[in-house]
């Protein structure tokens, strides 16, 4: 690999574009088996996604599983549309019926289930006049009842006197009264609460902080740096503007699907208040947008195991400088990837067509290979929404944070968006810390996400490797999420632990927290991975290369993404085997050969200089 920067030819883009993209293939079908591995073998693994919709029709591995599992409605031949306008004498015993429907598709959606009313599960009409429309939806909205679900209205067709949810007929032949509903379900305790995790991305000035100001605390920015000064947690940064560290900010859903906002216009909710009231909760990570902090926002990128991506880009700029770089890693750890093009207000028309012209063009790229999908309007909106699983379809808003332009529409989008993501709570515990405190009278406390497992406070664990690779016993103080003390925490939540007997100074960001073992967790210095060289979007050529780590050996495991960095040489790769030994290389007969990109490979030991594992 050389250091060299050669301009690229366009045979040697299009190269890597498509190595980029059979890389996140190649990741999704590694996931995929490791997920079957586990139903295989009897755990019960949770579903991957939230709904349950009879109109999602994409391919989607993870929909396997859930036949698999069993979790498929029990109504058995009996239909919805009777269970639904049942008012004669069985119209109790039907509620019930539907009540139970309903239950299973809560559960298989984390608490909540998108309801296509006036559709059979196989797509068929019921044919629901206007006062079956009302029936219909007042049984529907008691059968959540019982389970302690609410119904909310999302987009309705042909509904005389619908409200501000009416669409309008899908096409001339469309008669009949049909609707979407979102079913959110009171989480029992906190620890319920679902979340769903957003890192934010974009180049310097893009509008990444404004945004998340505004939708957070409801005012609107004045377009010279109002709205990000409560986000900012150095004083350089309000002096400046610029984040120059990995940020968190969180917003709430009640049951009805309303942004759980504070009656105070303008007050910012704790997190407390904001976790206590919510039943969904999306937490962003803001990151910082300038190359000077690309190390921090690369790490905050992969280390917040991200559900989703968001891209921000402002109309004016177009996609320049980081974000081409924060796009290539968002589609190689293979999360859905959404686009908010922001400052509509301020930008000429000629300049926003060009922006768009130039992000249509980099999302169709063979790179990337998304369809991108402009959202204006409110069935939009809730289309893809209910869609976005699919890897393929990335989303494009286009706001103003000063007008709030649309606005509205993304915070309607993050209502629906399906909690995606596979995690398993039978797996053993592993935690990767993303970030340290000391707290006073509390300690040392490390903030991070559950990568596996579940864990309660009071545990024994193990944290490292410490540079000679060893791990340090220690207890579970105490555990929070979100700032609120909870018992408990699994699989996908992130969390923060107050750790006993440690000082700040032993533990760092990139260590795991492990349960206690008679046998110490097995760390490694080398290991093999499966790379594409210099990725991104640029050339790729797909080797096996071994990695050694420079400064001290870490806990990898076989499926593990990696990145890495020096200079200008970048690759990304997924772990193949653990250890090395050169004594017998990989590919002995490549040893001063030439590549195909007229760069002489020095021989298969390369060091991971700045290398980052998730
Ligand atoms: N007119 C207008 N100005 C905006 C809009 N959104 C953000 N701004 C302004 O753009 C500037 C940059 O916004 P930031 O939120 O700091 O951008 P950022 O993406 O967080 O930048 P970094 O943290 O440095 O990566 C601020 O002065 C905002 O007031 C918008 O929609 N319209
Ligand atoms: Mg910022």
């Amino acid at each position: 690999m050389s250091n060299k920067h050669i301009k690229q030819s366009l045979q040697d883009r299009r190269k890597g574009e498509s190595a980029l993209s059979d890389f996140s293939e190649y990741v999704e079908k590694q996931q995929t088996a490791q997920r079957q591995q586990h139903v295989r073998h009897g755990s019960s693994a949770p579903s991957d996604s939230g709904y349950s919709s009879t109109t999602r029709n994409e391919e989607h591995a993870e929909l396997d599983i859930l036949d698999s599992l069993d979790l498929s409605d029990t109504t058995g031949q009996v239909k919805l549309k009777q269970l639904l306008l049942d008012t004669g004498p069985t119209a109790e015993e039907s509620l019930v019926q539907l009540s139970n429907a309903l239950s299973n598709r809560l559960l298989e959606g984390h608490g909540e289930a998108l309801f296509d009313l006036g559709q059979e599960d196989n797509g068929e009409s019921m044919g629901f006049s206007n006062e079956q429309w009302s029936t219909a939806l007042e049984r529907l909205r008691r059968a959540a009842a019982v389970l302690k679900a609410d119904c909310r209205l999302l987009m309705t067709r042909n509904v005389k006197d619908g409200g501000e949810e009416e669409v309008g007929p899908f096409n001339d032949k469309d008669k009949s009264c049909t609707g979407k509903i979102m079913i959110r379900q009171k989480p029992a305790t906190v620890e319920d609460v679902i979340e769903t995790r957003i890192a934010v991305v974009g180049n310097v000035d893009a509008g990444k902080s404004t945004m998340l100001g505004v939708l957070v605390k409801g005012n609107l920015d004045d377009g010279r740096g109002k709205a990000r000064v409560s986000l900012f947690r150095h004083k350089h940064e309000i002096e400046s503007g610029r984040t120059s560290s990995v940020g968190m900010e969180i917003m709430g859903y009640d049951t009805h699907g309303e942004v759980v906002a504070s009656n105070v216009p303008g007050r910012k909710l704790s997190w407390e208040e904001i976790g206590n009231r919510s039943a969904k909760v999306i937490s962003f990570t803001d990151l910082a947008g300038h190359e000077r902090y690309l190390r921090t926002t690369v790490f905050g990128l992969l280390s917040s195991s991200p559900n989703y991506c968001l891209l921000m880009v402002a109309a004016n700029n177009g996609l320049i400088g980081m974000s081409k770089e924060h796009l290539g890693i968002a589609l190689a750890l293979n999360v859905p990837v959404m686009v908010v093009i922001t400052k509509i207000d301020i930008c000429p028309p000629q300049i926003l067509a060009q922006t768009i012209t130039q992000l249509t063009k980099i999302l169709k790229s063979p790179g990337a290979r998304k369809i991108p999908i402009f959202i204006k309007n409110r069935e939009d909106t809730v289309n893809t929404a209910t869609q976005f699983v699919s890897q393929r379809i990335c989303p494009v808003f286009q706001v103003s944070n000063v007008t709030g332009e649309c606005l509205d529409l993304v915070r309607m989008f993050l209502n629906i968006l399906p909690h995606h993501g596979y995690y398993d709570a039978e797996a053993p515990f592993e935690f990767h810390v993303n970030d340290t405190f000391s707290v006073p009278f509390v300690g040392t406390v490390v903030s991070g996400v559950v990568k596996s497992g579940v864990i309660h406070a009071g545990d024994q664990i193990l944290v490292g490797p410490d540079s000679l690779g060893n791990f340090m016993a220690s207890h579970i103080r105490s555990i929070e999420r979100k700032r609120i003390p909870v018992p408990v925490c699994s699989a996908g939540q992130s969390a923060s632990f107050a750790l006993k007997r440690l000082r700040r100074k032993d533990v760092r960001k990139g260590m795991v927290v492990l349960p206690k073992l008679d046998t110490p967790p097995k760390v490694h210095r080398e290991f093999t991975a499966e790379d594409i060289d210099r990725a991104y979007i640029r050339t790729g050529d797909r080797a096996i290369v071994a990695f050694r780590f420079v400064q001290r050996p870490e806990y990898l495991a076989v499926g593990d993404k990696i990145l890495f960095r020096e200079g200008r040489t970048k690759g990304l790769g997924i772990v193949k085997g653990l250890g090395y030994d050169p004594q017998y290389p990989l590919n002995p007969e490549a040893r001063g050969e030439v590549n195909g990109n007229g760069q002489v490979v020095e021989g298969t030991t390369k060091r991971a200089g700045d290398g980052v594992a998730t």
